[in-house]
C-alpha cells in the first residue's frame, strides 16, 4: 500500500505540532489531543505533508518570524495556514466550537447560530482550499480530518477530480433529527460529499450521516454507496485506534524506573497508595469539555462515598482535567462548575490523611500520563457523548499485570468495541456508584480475563491498522472513481460524436423520457413535454435522414395524448406497445393479465402502509410509486416489497424492473433491449444515438451495436459509454445536433 501513495496530504484544523516564541527563539512541540496523537504516527509511514493552523494568531507574527516558524515546521514536513485572531474567533471558537462541536454532541441548548461565524468558516475553509491548491501535486492522495473543515472536501474535488480526497469525522454525526436543526445543513453534507471515501468511528455516525443524505439531497443509496451522478461517495466507519504498542512497551518502563528515576507524581502516588492497604486510585483524563461528563462523574462518585461509606479514605478519584477552549463561555461555565465541586466534595469529606479528589487543571507530560495510568486500578470515564474516546483504549493498554478495570460511558464511540468494560449510563448516577463498588471488587480473575479479550483487540486493529484500513479503502473507490470518470462526456467525444453524425446517411435515435428528457416530478402526470422539448425533439425528427424513437416505461396513453401528431415512433411500457409514426399502437407480444389480481394485493399493501405512494396500473405491467414517500421509508419498503414480489413471482413468469423511486412487475423477457433491436433489424442505420436514465434503459444499452452512443444521466454504474448530469445536458447534446 505504501508504495502506491507517492505522498499523503493530511489536512486538519490544527498541526501536529504547536508553535513557543521566547526571545525570538522558536520551539516546536507535539499537541496533545486525539487527532493528533493519533495521526502523527500515520504521518510518519508515508513521505507527506501536513496543513494546517499552528495556533499562532497570524499578525503576531512579523513576516521574518513567519519565514523562521515556516522553516521549522517545514522540517516537521509540515505547512502552516495562517489565521488572524479575529478569524480564529469567528471559524475556530465560533462556527466549529459554539455550533458544530455542540451540536454534533447533542447540546443543542448550547448551540449559536450566527451568520458571521458561518461567512467566515466558509472563507477559512476556501484559505485552506487556496493553499492546497497551491501544494498539491498530481500523485498525492488527500486525506481532510474533522468538523473544522467540512466544506473543504468539496472545494478540492471540484478543482481536482482525479486526486483521492478522504474525510475523517473524529466527533459524533448526529441523528437527523437534531442535523436539520443547522441553518447550513445542505451546504455541510455538500461539503463533505466532495470526498471519495468519508469515515466515522461508527455505523451508528455512519446510518446518520446516510439518513441525512437522503432526506437533505434525495441522493440514491446503495448499502453505503452514494450515487452523486457522475461520481460516487463511500461511506464506512473505521473505529480509531491508538498506538498500542508505543502504550504499552512505556507501561512496561515504568515499572523497570528505579526510585531515583521515578517522576514527582510517580512518587506521589505511591506514597499514597502506601498510607494503607487496599488503597486505590480511580483515574479519569479528559480535556475539560461539557460533552465529557466530568460533573456527572463528580456527582457520582460522591454518591458512591455515600452509599459505600466503608470505601472512605481508601479510595481516591484522580482528576486530570486538561485545559481546552477557555476563550468559549460554556467552557468557562464548566471549569468554575468542575472547581466548585471538587471544592465541596473535598470539603465535606477530606480528612488530615486522605483528599477524596485530586484535581489538576494542566495538561501533562507523556511519561507523567503514563505514570497515571499505571499506578490506576480504575478508569472511571463518563462522557455525556463523545465521538471515540482514545483515553479509554490507552488506559488498557498500560495494563501490564493483568490487573484493571474500565468502566465507561455507553455514549462513547469506544463502548462500541469494549463491552468487556463495565458500561454506564453517564447520567445514572446510582448505576455508576454500584460500577465503581463493582469494579474495586471484581475478583483478579475476572478482570485478567476481561482485559485480556480488550487488550488482544487493541493490539490488532491499533492505529495503524486503522490508517491502513482507511488508505486501503480510499485508494479503492478512487480507483473505481477513475472508471467512472473517464465515462465523463468530454468534448473531443463530443467532437467524434458530431463528425459522425454530420456524414451518416441513416441516423436512429432511441430516448428514454421521464429523467432523460425531462426532470422527476412528484407526480407522473404532471411531467408532460414543455414547448422547448417539443421543439427540439421535432426539428431532430424533421430531418429526413433522422429516424426517433421514444423509448419509456410510461402507458400508452399519456404518449399518444402528447405525441400522437408528432412525426416520431413510440415504444410504451418498456417494450410491450410499438406506434409507427402515423400507425395505430401494435403489441410487440400477446401476453396475458390474469397475475395482475394476483399481484394487486401485495402492492396495495404497500400503498396502505406508506403514504405518498401510490399503484400505477399500464395495460401489462404494474408499478408502484415511492417518489412522494418520506425518502427513507419510501427506501425500506422498497426492498421489503421487492424481497416479498420475489416469492410471489416464482411461478408466474413476472420479472421486477426496478426504476428511479418506482417498482415495476412486468412481463418475463420484455425491456426496451429487445425492443430496439427489433427496431435496429428494420433498416441499417450509420448512426445509433440511445440515452437514458435508469436500470431498465441497462436493457437499451446491452442490445446496441458496438458502435453506437450511448449515454447515461447521472448515473455512475452503467453499462453506456458516457455519462452526463442531469437531463439539461441531454437537452444541451440534442439541441447541438439539430443546430
Ligand atoms: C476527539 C474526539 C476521539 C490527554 N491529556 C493529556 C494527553 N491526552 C491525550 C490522550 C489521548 C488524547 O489526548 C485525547 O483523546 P480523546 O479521544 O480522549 O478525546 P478528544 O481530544 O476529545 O478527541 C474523541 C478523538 O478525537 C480521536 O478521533 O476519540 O471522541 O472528541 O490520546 O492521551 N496527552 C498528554 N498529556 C496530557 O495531559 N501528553
Amino acid at each position: 500500500m505504501g508504495s502506491i501513495v507517492k505522498r499523503l496530504v493530511i489536512v486538519s484544523n490544527r498541526l501536529p505540532v504547536g508553535i513557543e516564541i521566547e526571545d525570538n527563539k522558536i520551539d516546536v512541540k507535539p499537541n496533545v489531543g486525539g487527532l493528533a496523537t493519533g495521526m502523527r504516527s500515520v504521518s510518519q509511514k508515508y513521505d507527506s505533508l501536513w496543513i494546517g493552523w499552528s495556533g499562532m494568531h497570524a499578525e503576531d507574527l512579523s513576516l521574518e518570524m513567519r519565514k523562521k516558524t515556516d522553516e521549522a515546521l517545514r522540517k516537521e514536513k509540515c505547512l502552516p495556514v495562517y489565521i488572524g485572531k479575529e478569524e480564529i474567533d469567528k471559524y475556530y471558537y465560533g462556527f466549529s466550537n459554539r455550533t458544530i462541536w455542540p451540536l454534533f454532541h447533542y447540546f443543542t441548548q448550547y448551540t449559536e447560530y450566527y451568520q458571521e461565524f458561518w461567512e467566515t468558516y466558509v472563507d477559512i475553509n476556501k484559505r485552506f482550499a487556496g493553499i492546497l491548491k497551491e501544494h498539491l501535486r498530481k500523485d498525492d492522495v488527500l486525506w481532510i480530518h474533522d468538523y473544522h473543515l467540512l466544506l473543504l472536501p468539496r472545494m478540492i474535488k471540484e478543482e481536482f477530480p482525479a486526486i483521492p480526497v478522504g474525510f475523517f469525522l473524529h466527533i459524533p454525526f448526529p441523528s437527523y433529527e437534531v442535523f436539520r436543526i443547522l441553518p447550513w445543513r445542505k451546504e455541510i453534507i455538500e461539503g463533505m460529499l466532495g470526498a471519495d471515501l468519508l469515515g466515522f468511528h461508527t455505523f451508528d455516525y455512519e446510518r446518520h450521516f446516510l439518513s441525512s443524505v437522503r432526506r437533505l439531497l434525495g441522493y440514491d443509496i446503495e448499502f453505503n454507496r452514494i450515487n452523486l451522478r457522475t461520481r460516487m461517495s463511500i461511506v464506512d466507519a473505521f473505529p480509531m485506534g491508538i498506538d498500542y504498542g508505543k502504550f504499552h512497551q512505556s507501561a512496561l518502563e515504568h515499572r523497570q524506573k528505579s526510585g531515583k528515576d521515578r517522576l514527582d507524581i510517580q512518587k506521589d502516588i505511591e506514597n499514597f497508595l502506601s498510607m494503607s492497604p487496599g488503597r486505590k486510585l480511580i483515574l479519569s483524563i479528559d480535556r475539560l469539555d461539557y460533552s465529557k461528563g466530568i460533573p456527572n462523574r463528580l456527582h457520582a462518585f460522591e454518591h458512591f462515598l455515600n452509599k459505600y461509606p466503608q470505601y472512605l479514605e481508601k479510595v481516591t478519584l484522580v482528576m486530570l482535567a486538561v485545559p481546552s477552549r477557555d476563550q468559549v463561555e460554556q467552557y468557562q461555565l464548566i471549569k468554575k462548575e468542575v472547581d466548585e465541586l471538587v471544592g465541596r466534595i473535598n470539603g465535606a469529606y477530606a480528612t488530615i490523611n486522605w483528599t477524596p479528589v485530586w484535581y489538576f487543571y494542566r495538561s501533562l507530560p507523556f511519561e507523567e500520563l503514563i505514570d497515571l495510568y499505571s499506578s490506576s486500578e480504575i478508569a472511571l470515564i463518563t462522557p455525556v457523548r463523545d465521538g471515540m474516546n482514545l483515553v479509554a483504549k490507552e488506559f488498557i493498554a498500560t495494563k501490564t499485570e493483568g490487573r484493571g478495570v474500565l468502566i465507561l460511558s455507553e455514549m462513547a464511540g469506544a463502548a462500541k468495541e469494549m463491552g468487556e468494560a463495565i458500561l454506564i449510563n453517564p447520567n445514572n448516577m446510582d448505576e455508576i456508584a454500584d460500577a465503581i463498588h463493582h469494579a474495586l471488587e471484581m475478583p483478579a480473575e475476572e478482570q485478567k480475563q476481561r482485559l485480556e479479550v480488550l487488550k488482544e483487540r487493541l493490539q490488532r486493529y491499533d492505529i495503524d491498522k486503522w490508517a491502513g484500513d482507511f488508505m486501503d479503502s480510499l485508494l479503492e473507490v478512487a480507483d473505481q472513481q477513475q472508471k467512472y470518470l473517464a465515462k465523463r462526456l468530454t468534448s473531443k467525444w463530443e467532437k467524434r460524436m458530431f463528425e459522425r453524425y454530420a456524414k451518416a446517411n441513416r441516423r436512429i435515435f432511441f430516448l428514454d423520457y421521464d429523467g432523460t428528457l425531462v426532470g422527476f416530478r412528484k407526480d407522473p402526470k404532471h411531467s408532460r413535454p414543455d414547448d422547448e422539448l417539443m421543439d427540439i425533439l421535432t426539428r431532430l425528427a424533421d430531418d429526413k435522414n433522422n429516424r426517433l424513437v421514444l423509448i419509456s416505461g410510461r402507458d400508452r396513453d399519456s404518449f399518444t395524448r402528447w405525441f400522437g401528431d408528432k412525426p416520431f415512433d413510440l415504444i410504451a411500457e418498456h417494450g410491450v406497445w410499438l406506434r409507427m409514426q402515423g400507425k395505430d399502437w401494435e403489441l410487440f407480444e400477446q401476453m396475458g393479465t390474469h397475475w395482475k389480481e394476483i399481484i394487486r394485493p401485495a402492492l396495495q399493501f404497500y400503498v396502505d402502509r406508506t403514504p405518498g405512494t401510490f399503484i400505477e396500473d399500464k395495460n401489462y405491467s404494474m408499478v408502484w410509486h415511492y417518489r412522494k414517500a418520506d425518502p427513507e421509508l419510501g427506501a425500506m419498503r422498497a426492498l421489503e416489497l421487492k424481497y416479498e414480489l420475489t416469492s410471489l413471482l416464482a411461478n408466474l413468469d413476472l420479472e421486477i424492473l426496478e426504476g428511479n423511486k418506482v417498482i415495476e412487475v412486468k412481463k418475463m423477457g420484455i425491456n426496451k433491449g429487445k425492443a430496439a433491436a427489433r427496431i435496429l433489424q428494420q433498416d441499417r442505420y450509420d448512426f445509433i444515438f440511445g440515452a437514458g436514465d435508469d436500470w431498465t434503459d441497462e436493457y437499451l444499452f446491452e442490445d446496441m451495436p458496438a458502435e453506437a452512443f450511448t449515454i447515461k444521466v447521472g448515473m455512475i454504474n452503467t453499462r453506456a459509454s458516457y455519462i452526463v448530469n442531469s437531463h439539461e445536458a441531454v437537452r444541451e447534446l440534442l439541441r447541438k445536433f439539430v443546430s
